[in-house]
């Protein structure tokens, strides 16, 4: 990718909105250093600054004021994120000082940054691909320590390296093409069909199609699933979803109907996001707030990933339960009997005789009793619905990727289809070339600037 170092200096403060212990202000361009001697005055007199070295002193504004006490650093091209100079002022956290700082650098000649504008620029440089800068994204928003390992993964480059040789394989058969192509009347065979087909499907086809699926698997750990607990009132759902999150989130009382609208909380299960939605308990009500809620947790069933379906073992199955359990059989489900602490074990054994066919986990969740036993059939359940969590998953491609290879792969399969039916080389070498454009998109070494705007603008500023 061609290289256009910017001519422009942006700035923004990297360090997430809010107060903080410190507050960290990033500055890029061929400006950072001139403004560096502009804002801050070290403690010890110095006209110049060593790279890479840590400067304790004060900020100041236009006029002189001071603004705050910091540690300044100057990282001089092209040993930095951005293969640019950088400067990095470690402030105070205040929002209101941080801001006022980075006002002064903009009357000096800076300019805000974009989102992921730092992360473009490193980019833009040949600093890292594509599939890198989207790894920072993740990193970012990664919502579990799998989903960290995944991105992490991702910035070392695995998924790259992946990529790199599928795409060199495409490249070799692209080079023989164009051999003969260059060579119509040569005598020699210079392709063979049926060794090319074969490699075509063992080096680049499967391979393609493996990151296909692993992507759908890498799904759950980037965006989780979603998990409803759903019962009539009174059952013991909020007090579930409090055990599940081991906090007091919501209401519990003894009165049918506390849980007007639903209740969305996050936890995670063995790195599993799991989304978690508390619903008002299921009935024919005339209260209009209340029959609202109940829509809503009927809309909330709807979208469920899995469902819970939490009975009263002291209350035993009514028809109520038994008219909801039904709307929900053909979904994806666990029956969660609660309050065993309440009941013999005959008791139990009763109520199970109405689930023969489906496993149910006994719990409290007001005792926290078999808390974890249920955690552990929830990821069963996904397991088996989403696949398991292997280590391969770590370099899992995303969403966009997942688009491109699928585009890749019928781009290869065109090929494939071209070269059985005896179409000419030149014919063949364009599909060939189509396959290496799309793979292009992924790693960013050809890809168009409308891709790249939609990447870098889902980041935060300052990154
Ligand atoms: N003994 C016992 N009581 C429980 C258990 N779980 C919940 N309860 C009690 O059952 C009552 C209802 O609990 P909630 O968690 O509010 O029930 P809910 O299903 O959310 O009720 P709605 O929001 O009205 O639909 C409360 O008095 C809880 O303390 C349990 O495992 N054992
Ligand atoms: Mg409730």
């Amino acid at each position: 990718m061609a290289v256009h170092p910017a001519t422009d200096t942006i700035a923004a403060i990297a360090t997430a909105p809010g107060t903080g212990g410190i507050g960290i202000i990033r500055i890029s361009g061929p400006e950072a250093l001139p403004l560096l001697h502009k804002l801050f005055v070290p403690r010890k007199p110095r006209s110049h600054f060593t790279s890479h070295t840590l400067y304790y002193g004060t900020v100041a504004n236009r006029d002189g004021q001071i603004l705050d006490e910091a540690l300044a650093v100057y990282m001089q091209a092209p040993h930095t994120y951005t293969r640019e100079d950088v400067v990095e002022l470690h402030c105070h956290g205040s929002a209101l000082v941080l801001q006022a700082i980075l006002r002064t650098i903009f009357e000096w000649g800076g300019r805000p940054a974009e989102q992921g504008e730092f992360t473009k620029r490193a980019f833009l440089a040949g600093r890292i691909d594509l599939t890198r800068a989207e790894a920072v994204l993740d990193l970012l928003q990664a919502q579990t320590e799998v989903g960290v390992r995944l991105a992490a993964n991702q910035l070392q480059g695995q998924l790259f390296e992946r990529l790199e040789t599928i795409r060199r394989q495409l490249i070799a058969i692209l080079a023989l093409l164009e051999v003969a192509i260059d060579f119509p009347d040569d005598d020699v065979e210079i392709f063979n069909t049926s060794v090319m087909a074969i490699q075509l499907k063992t080096e680049v086809i499967a391979p393609l199609e493996r990151l296909i699926a692993l992507a759908e698997q890498g799904k759950i750990i980037r965006e989780g699933v979603t998990v409803v607990i759903a019962g009539r009132p009174n059952v013991g759902k909020s007090s579930l979803l409090n055990a599940l999150l081991r906090e007091e989130r919501a209401l519990v009382t003894p009165l049918p109907g506390t849980t007007r609208d639903t209740i969305e909380e996050r936890i995670a299960i063995h790195g599993i996001p799991v989304h978690l939605i508390d619903t008002a308990g299921i009935r024919m009500h005339e209260d209009p707030v209340e029959a609202l809620g109940i829509e809503r947790a009927r809309q909330k069933l709807d979208e469920a990933d899995l469902v819970l379906f939490l009975v009263d073992a002291f209350a035993g199955m009514e028809d109520r339960d038994r008219e909801l359990y039904h709307s929900i059989q053909e979904k994806n489900h666990l029956v969660v009997v609660n309050k065993q602490d309440l009941v013999t074990d005959g008791q139990l054994d009763a109520l199970a005789k109405e689930f023969s066919r489906t496993e149910i986990v006994k719990i409290s969740a007001k005792e926290e009793q078999g808390i974890e036993e249920l955690q552990e059939a929830i990821y069963r359940v996904i397991v088996a619905e989403k696949g398991e969590i292997s280590e391969e998953m770590i370099c899992a491609p995303n969403t966009r990727h997942r688009a491109v290879l699928a585009q890749t792969l019928e781009a290869c399969r065109k090929f494939e289809q071209a070269m059985v039916a005896g179409a000419p080389v030149d014919l063949l070498a364009v599909e060939v070339q189509s396959a290496l454009d799309y793979l292009g998109d992924i790693t960013g070494l050809t890809t168009p600037d409308d891709v790249l705007g939609a990447v870098f603008s889902q980041f935060c500023i300052g990154k």
